[in-house]
């Protein structure tokens, strides 16, 4: 079996997405996810430019072997936009092995570990009404666990606040020829988001698995007060409490708090999760299958977080298309250490632009029994929504100094 043809298909049914899909010459397709969040193009040629004229010719089920020559080729090693075209190729290359097989991807990681994947949703508020409106809404469609932002007072749009609970809808990155800038205090937010808190357990018991993503904008001194002042929340975690790239902070963090941990959304490799996880500095690893180097490298992470007590808990907001998603469902079902799942639901259109077999219910998703993956991509209606650039915001402090979004 040959690798035929690889296409990447670039679609903005309300928000962008790069996708590649790969054909053999016995006409099996496989679909992988290249979408790096307000930078889709630079995907998209790295894919068609350098990497498809690679793929022409190549056995589809030399994954490993492609992956390699892909990564070792290429020289200049990791970030986000190599990352995102090997695992855009890797996760097209499962695709195929499976539907070659006859087995849902699961199937071929090892099978079921459980019988679906806990997923956590995103509620959010303007205030303390609209924030409960939108947790039962949530919990009125099923979800176990929920994620809480809330606007802070003096402050205008913020990171993870929805626009009203008409819609709910949070969708960061604006259409338009310059990204939006927002306004951020750090003191403000510390000294609103443990009563948010406090009045979410009175309103909605103790049960429940709470979560909370600070978005990579506290010091460690910082982050550490937060973990504390959230400790008698009990979150099943707090995210992304200090830039990710500096992980040494976490170390601070971690001497403070008895908050468990989460961060890596934004990590591409194994290298950049090494640390934290062999230290113990975090309680879940976040990298997700699009942007860590597709099924074939996220296993990998998952399997050394496994040795040192980390659990999985995949990045899954709008930006990562269902194809990620999906893959990130097979792979949570299979590993030994699955943690928690984020689900962001799409819009409905992003769901008919790439039908799905994975689902959700019951606070619950399962990746269907479909073989491959289990999407495909309708391709006329994706040419009937072309690209639109779009930026994600940039965040100011209140004296206009360039912050951490
Ligand atoms: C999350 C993330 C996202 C990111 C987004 C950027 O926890 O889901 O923080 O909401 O902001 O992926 O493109
Ligand atoms: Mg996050």
């Amino acid at each position: 079996m040959k690798i035929r043809d690889a296409q990447v298909i670039v679609t903005s049914p309300g928000r962008n997405f790069a996708t590649l899909k790969v054909t053999t010459d016995d006409g099996v397709t496989g679909l992988g996810d290249a979408t790096v969040n307000g930078r889709e193009l630079a995907v998209a040629s790295y894919l068609r430019d350098h990497v498809v004229p690679l793929l022409i010719g190549r056995d589809p089920h030399r994954i490993e072997d492609t992956w390699q020559f892909l990564y070792k080729g290429a020289y200049w090693r990791r970030g986000p936009v190599t990352m995102a075209a090997i695992a855009a190729v890797d996760v097209a290359l499962w695709d195929i092995k499976g539907k070659v097989a006859g087995l849902p991807l699961y199937q071929l990681l090892g099978g079921a570990s459980r019988d679906g994947v806990l997923a956590y949703c995103h509620a959010s508020g303007k205030d303390m009404p609209e924030l409960f409106d939108s947790v039962q809404r949530h919990l009125a469609l099923g979800y176990r666990a929920v994620r809480i932002q809330s606007a802070v007072p003096g402050l205008g749009k913020i990171y993870g606040v929805g626009d009203g609970v008409a819609s709910g809808r949070y969708e960061p990155a604006f259409r338009g020829p310059l990204p939006a800038e927002e306004t951020w205090d750090s003191r403000a937010y510390l000294r609103h988001i443990p009563g948010v808190f406090e009045k979410v357990r009175e309103r909605f018991g103790a049960e429940l698995p709470l979560l909370h993503d600070a978005h990579h904008r506290l010091t460690p001194v910082e982050a550490a007060r937060l973990g504390k002042d959230l400790e008698p929340y009990d979150l099943f975690w707090l995210e992304d409490v200090t830039p990710a790239e500096d992980q040494d902070a976490l170390r601070l963090v971690r001497q403070h708090t008895t908050t468990p941990l989460a961060i890596g959304e934004v990590f591409n490799s194994i290298w950049d999760c090494e640390r934290l996880i062999r230290a113990r500095l975090i309680d879940y690893i976040r990298t997700s299958a699009v942007h860590a180097g597709g099924i074939t490298h996220l296993r990998r992470i998952f399997g050394l977080a496994e040795l040192y007590g980390v659990k999985s808990g995949s990045h899954g907001p709008t930006d990562v298309s269902p194809v990620t998603m999906a893959a990130a469902v097979h792979l949570d079902l299979a590993i030994p250490n699955f943690g928690i799942q984020e689900h962001m639901r799409h819009e409905p259109i992003v769901d008919e632009v790439f039908p799905h077999a994975y689902r959700f219910a019951d606070g619950y998703l399962h990746p269907g029994e479909a073989s491959g993956l289990g999407v495909s991509i309708d391709e006329e209606l994706a040419a009937r929504y072309p690209y639109e650039r779009a930026y994600l915001p940039v965040n100011r402090l209140t004296d206009g100094t360039a912050f951490d979004w």
